[in-house]
């Protein structure tokens, strides 16, 4: 039996049933219960309620076709999913991801750990997710365009500003939020804010892009000060992934005196001991939508490296920032054997049950994703209020908000995992914070999910 209470092991049980072969969300589902141990302990009335037995289950869960005809007239079929997870405290709300490896278990996954990240920012929005198995890499402007406006033909029905807020994820930043918002105000002939991650033009928030990668460093700074009385100041820092997650986690590590010395994709990591030139990335990605080995070519002194291999490189502060289980017991046994003090997730379950274990084990001081990533959608859900007032705010407005979030759900987390007797473990605190609000909300509201 893998868990101590047979309660959990029985809702275990029946999601493994349920869900048969869906990695990914048995995975996230399995972290969850486990934390839960000390909670069904002290509260038999969230055990009678049925409440953790219902969370485990969507409300919703939506999967259509996307027909698109590309630019040599071929017809294409994708897939679209969106799972609207939990609405206890909020409209869901979460992101869409593009990318082929895109299926029911990744969408449930995150749409699980969103109820718990949404929760944590104390603002009122539930958890959903979505996207397609579209790959957006290599195709034209006009596809991803044709792409996203099919894709949304069929999402509208599902959302509204009231009702579920997409935003981006992976694959999916400005260039496609603006192709599905344009096509959502053409069906339904309503301007609101039904999408988040807009530009700026047409309702999107003024820090929205840089949140996530900030974010990540408030929470972090914030766990290094609160913990061990440490900062980013003159430490080392590895960043895997170059998207919109690790160029701005790039860029506060950096501000806040860190040397962030490399950066990777899929195909490879660059090593740059001077410490990352972040123009030359922003013209590469952001621009060019080229790849990170560029970067190598331009700056002398840099090195690309094919392969995985970047959590071989020795740093103080490991920040990974790409996609789920890219760290595993491996990498952990060899950042820590480096002397890694801190690791903070910026992407979402990025490290494997064995990571996370070792990392504890070691005293590493460990960011979780849902508390340590959060910083992205608070400030969605910023750009949600400052749509329904018709206002919109400064950037040092939006982001003195997101750092007082940032700093918050640390300590939230902190204290939970104090109070349930784990003191130090963020994984337990963030999950047990999280569920609490949420708990709580589904108890008012009988059993009406
Ligand atoms: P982007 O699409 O901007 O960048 C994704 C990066 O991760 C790219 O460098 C990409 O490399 C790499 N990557 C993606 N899939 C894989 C894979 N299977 N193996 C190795 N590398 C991969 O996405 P974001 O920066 O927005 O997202 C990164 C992570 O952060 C995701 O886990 C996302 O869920 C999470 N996140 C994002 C938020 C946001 O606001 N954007 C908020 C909270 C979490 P390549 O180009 O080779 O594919
Ligand atoms: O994983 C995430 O939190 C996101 N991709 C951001 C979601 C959002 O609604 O801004």
């Amino acid at each position: 039996m893998a868990f101590k209470s047979e309660y959990l092991q029985g809702v275990y049980d029946k999601v493994c049933q349920r869900n048969k072969g869906e990695e990914e969300f048995l995975q996230a589902v399995k972290e969850v219960l486990e934390s839960f141990e000390p909670v069904v302990e002290k509260r038999p009335d969230i055990v009678k309620a049925g409440i953790i037995d219902r969370l485990v289950e969507p409300e919703r869960f939506i999967q259509f076709r996307v027909p698109w005809v590309d630019d040599n007239g071929n017809v294409q079929v994708n897939r679209g999913f969106r799972v609207q997870f939990n609405s206890a405290i909020g409209p869901y709300k979460g992101g869409l991801r593009f990318h082929p490896t895109v299926c029911a278990s990744v969408i449930k996954f995150l749409g699980f750990e969103q109820i718990f990240k949404n929760s944590l920012t104390g603002l009122p929005i539930g958890g959903g997710k979505g996207g397609s198995d579209f790959d957006p890499k290599g195709k034209s402007d006009a596809e991803v365009m044709r792409f996203c406006q099919s894709f949304m033909t069929e999402l509208s029905k599902h959302i509204g500003a009231d009702t579920d807020v997409p935003a981006g994820d992976i694959g999916v930043g400005a260039r496609e939020i603006g192709f599905m918002y344009g096509q959502y105000k053409r069906l339904r002939n309503e301007f609101t804010g039904v999408l988040t991650g807009k530009g700026l033009s047409y309702g999107g928030s003024l820090a929205r892009t840089e949140a996530t990668g900030y974010g990540l460093c408030y929470f972090t700074d914030e766990m290094l000060k609160s913990m061990k009385n440490e900062s980013f100041k003159d430490k080392t820092v590895v960043i895997s992934g170059s998207g919109n997650v690790a160029i701005y986690a790039t860029q506060k590590a950096t501000e806040l005196g860190g040397k962030v010395v490399a950066l990777s994709d899929s195909n490879g990591y660059i090593y740059d001991e001077n410490g990352i030139n972040l123009d030359v990335v922003k013209q590469i990605k952001e621009v060019e939508r080229g790849r990170i080995k560029e970067y190598a070519d331009r700056v002398p002194g840099s090195v690309y490296t094919e392969g995985k291999g970047i959590w071989s490189i020795k740093c103080d502060i490991a920040l990974p920032c790409a996609t789920q289980n890219e760290l595993n017991g491996d990498d952990a046994d060899i950042l820590i054997k480096n002397g890694v003090i801190a690791v903070a997730e910026g992407a979402n379950m990025p490290s494997t049950p064995e990571a996370v274990e070792k990392f504890l084990a070691a005293g590493v001081m460990f960011g979780p994703a849902k508390a340590a990533n959060a910083g992205g959608v608070a400030t969605s859900a910023l750009e949600m209020s400052q749509n329904s007032e018709r206002l919109s705010w400064t950037f040092e407005e939006v982001d003195a908000k997101l750092k007082n979030i940032m700093i918050n759900i640390f300590h939230n987390s902190y204290n939970a995992s104090k109070e349930y007797g784990l003191e130090g473990n963020l994984v337990a605190g963030a999950n047990i914070a999280g569920f609490a609000k949420v708990a709580d909300a589904m108890m008012w509201q009988g059993v009406s999910y």
